[in-house]
């Protein structure tokens, strides 16, 4: 069975999610602020076509993509930088490079059980955040 990343998650752990805000240059009192933040992720995936949307009680983040085409990605409300970006399978694993700027910029999303992992990589720093299906 081929894994499907359609659901709501719900954010359960965020490991070095500052070290990521100061990578992309996220001023001080933001980062606060989105630390504290319980992320919703609500994904639909149809094939190669996701749309994913990061849902929190400060701001949202949309992104849609199919797998293997690039895009002009502007990080609306996070760092606003534009990126070329791709995402690829890596077996299961989704793989995003964000070509831009910033050095080693991307993110790898993967399923396990009920659980989604999301790590985010800019310059040499990894935030690893864990989201728990909605049932
Ligand atoms: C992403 O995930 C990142 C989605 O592309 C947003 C996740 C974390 C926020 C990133 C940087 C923080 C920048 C500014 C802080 C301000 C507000 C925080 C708001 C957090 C919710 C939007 C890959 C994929 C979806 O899952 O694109």
């Amino acid at each position: 069975m081929p894994v499907n990343y359609s659901g709501t998650w719900n954010m359960i752990s965020n490991v070095n999610f500052d070290g990521y805000m100061v990578a992309i240059d996220i001023d001080f009192a933001t980062r606060k602020l989105a630390g504290m933040l319980k992320t919703q992720k609500v994904i639909d995936q149809d094939g190669d076509l996701f749309t994913m949307k990061t849902v929190s009680t400060f701001r949202n983040y949309h992104c849609s993509f199919n797998i293997g085409e690039e895009f002009e990605e502007v990080t609306k409300g996070l760092d606003n930088r534009k990126c070329k970006s791709v995402v690829n399978w890596d077996g299961d694993r989704i793989v995003c490079v964000q070509k831009g700027e910033k050095r080693n910029r991307g993110w790898t999303h993967w399923v396990k059980g009920d659980h989604l992992y999301l790590e985010l990589c800019c310059e040499g720093q990894v935030c690893q955040q864990i989201f728990k299906k909605n049932p």
